[in-house]
C-alpha cells in the first residue's frame, strides 16, 4: 500500500473522484468510467467508479471533517482515514481473505482507495432480507481470533506491540463509542432518540442503579484495557458477505482495546436481527453466535498453544481465564450495543425497519430487556446457549 501526501483537503465530487482514479492509473487510458457516490453510513463519502466496458471498479472512501449523520455541527477528525487504511493493512497481514485490498491512501485528502466489493452485499441488508450467510460466523470467528491473537502480547513482540498500539491511538473515534455506546443511553442525554411510547421503559432503565453500575464497569474496561487491536465497530453494516465470501470493512474506529469488544458488537447485531424476526426464523442467528464463539475460541486457543511468545502462556488455567473474561465481557458489550441501537443516536434498520408500529415497539421493548439482562447477568452466562435463554426469557 502507498501512502501519498499530496494536496490540501477538499471533499471530492463524483467528477473529482473519477479524475483522481485516472491520475492514479487505476484504469486503462480512455476507459469509459461511471462514478456514483454510494455512502449510506453515518460518517463518510464513498465513491464507486466502474469501467463500463470491463465492469472493473474501485472504491474511493473519503472521510468528511464532520459526522455526516449529524451534520457540520459535529466536527470529526480526518485522521480516521489513516487509522482505517493502516488497520486494513495490519488485518491483511493476518487474514488477507477477510479484508478488501487497499491500493492507495492519501492522508491529506483523507481517502482510502480499495478493492470494489460490489459483488457482495452488506450483511445487515442481506440478513434483513432473510439471507442466512452460512459461512459468516466461521469467517468472522477466524477474523477476530487471528487479528486478536497476533496483535496481543502473546502473539507478537511485546515492545513492538506497544509501538503498534501507539500508532492506533484513536481518541476522537473512541470518544464516540464511549459516549454513544457506554454513556448516553444510560442517562437522559440529548443524543438519545426513541419513540415517545418507549419513554416509560427508557426511564425505568435510567433509574436502574444496578444496570448503571455494570455499564460503568464495562465502559471502564473499554477505556483502560489495551489488550488487542480491535476493529472497533464490527456491526453487520461493517461486513460484506455472500454465501461463500466475507469481507470486513470500515475499521476507522480501530484501537487497542478489550478482546471481547468486537465479539460483543457482532453478537449484538445478530441479536438485533433476531429481534426483528418471528421466532421460527431466529435459529440461524443463534447458530451464528454459537459458531462465531466456537471458531474464535478454537483458533485462538490453537494459536496460543502453538505460537505464543510469552513465558507464562503454558501456565495451566491462564488460557481458560483469558477466554472466560473475553466471553463475559463480550456478553456485556453486546448488551450495551443492543440498548444503544434501540434508544441511542445511531439506530439499525433491523429494528427501525419493522413497519407495523406495535410490532416495532414490542421488538424494541424486548431489546431493552434483553440488553439489560446481558449486562447485569453477564457473569452467569456459561456459554452461548445463554443468549437463547435470556432472549426467550425477555420476550
Ligand atoms: C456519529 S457516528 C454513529 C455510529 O456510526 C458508526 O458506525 C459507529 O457505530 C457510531 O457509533
Ligand atoms: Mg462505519
Amino acid at each position: 500500500m502507498t501512502i501519498v501526501q499530496s494536496t490540501v483537503y477538499e471533499p471530492l465530487t463524483e467528477q473529482k473522484a473519477t479524475a483522481l482514479a485516472v491520475r492514479l492509473g487505476l484504469f486503462r487510458d480512455g476507459a469509459p468510467l461511471v462514478c456514483r457516490e454510494i455512502g449510506d453510513g453515518n460518517l463518510n463519502l464513498v465513491f464507486h467508479i466502474v469501467d463500463q466496458e470491463t465492469k472493473q471498479g474501485v472504491i474511493i472512501k473519503q472521510a468528511l471533517p464532520y459526522a455526516k449523520v449529524v451534520g457540520e455541527s459535529w466536527p470529526l477528525t480526518l485522521k480516521r482515514a489513516v487509522i482505517e487504511s493502516n488497520a486494513l493493512r495490519t488485518f491483511a497481514s493476518f487474514v488477507p481473505q477477510y479484508v478488501p485490498n487497499v491500493y492507495y491512501s492519501d492522508e491529506s485528502l483523507a481517502i482510502t482507495v480499495m478493492e470494489d466489493l460490489s459483488h457482495l452485499q452488506i450483511a445487515r441488508k442481506g440478513l434483513i432480507e432473510g439471507k442466512t450467510y452460512p459461512l459468516l460466523s466461521r469467517h468472522i470467528g477466524e477474523f477476530i481470533a487471528k487479528t486478536a491473537f497476533y496483535t496481543s502480547d502473546f502473539g507478537m513482540n511485546q515492545q513492538e506491540k506497544k509501538k503498534l498500539a501507539q500508532s492506533f491511538v484513536n481518541p476522537e473515534l473512541c470518544k464516540i463509542t464511549e459516549d454513544l455506546v457506554f454513556t448516553d443511553p444510560f442517562f437522559d442525554h440529548d443524543t438519545n432518540n426513541f419513540e415517545d411510547e418507549l419513554r416509560p421503559d427508557v426511564e425505568t432503565l435510567w433509574n436502574d442503579d444496578r444496570l448503571r453500575l455494570e455499564a460503568a464497569k464495562l465502559k471502564r474496561k473499554f477505556l483502560t484495557e489495551a489488550d488487542v487491536l480491535l476493529h472497533g465497530d464490527l456491526h453487520t453494516g461493517s461486513i460484506f458477505a455472500s454465501t461463500d465470501e466475507t469481507k470486513v470493512i470500515d475499521p476507522e474506529f480501530a484501537f487497542y482495546g478489550p478482546i471481547g469488544f468486537d465479539l460483543g458488537q457482532f453478537f449484538a447485531n445478530l441479536l438485533l436481527n433476531a429481534l426483528s424476526r418471528p421466532e421460527f426464523e431466529r435459529q440461524p442467528l443463534f447458530d451464528h453466535i454459537d459458531r462465531t464463539w466456537d471458531v474464535f475460541a478454537s483458533i485462538f486457543s490453537e494459536l496460543w498453544r502453538t505460537k505464543s511468545i510469552e513465558t507464562y502462556a503454558a501456565t495451566p488455567g491462564l488460557l481458560d481465564d483469558v477466554l472466560r473474561h473475553a466471553f463475559v465481557d463480550a456478553v456485556g458489550f453486546a448488551g450495551c450495543e443492543v440498548i444503544r441501537r434501540t434508544i441511542g443516536l445511531a439506530h439499525v434498520a433491523d429494528l427501525d425497519g419493522i413497519e407495523q408500529k406495535e410490532a416495532r415497539l414490542a421488538a424494541k421493548r424486548h431489546a431493552l430487556r434483553l440488553g439489560r439482562r446481558l449486562i447485569v447477568e453477564r457473569n452467569e452466562l456459561t456459554g452461548t446457549d445463554g443468549f437463547r435463554r435470556v432472549f426467550a426469557e425477555t420476550e
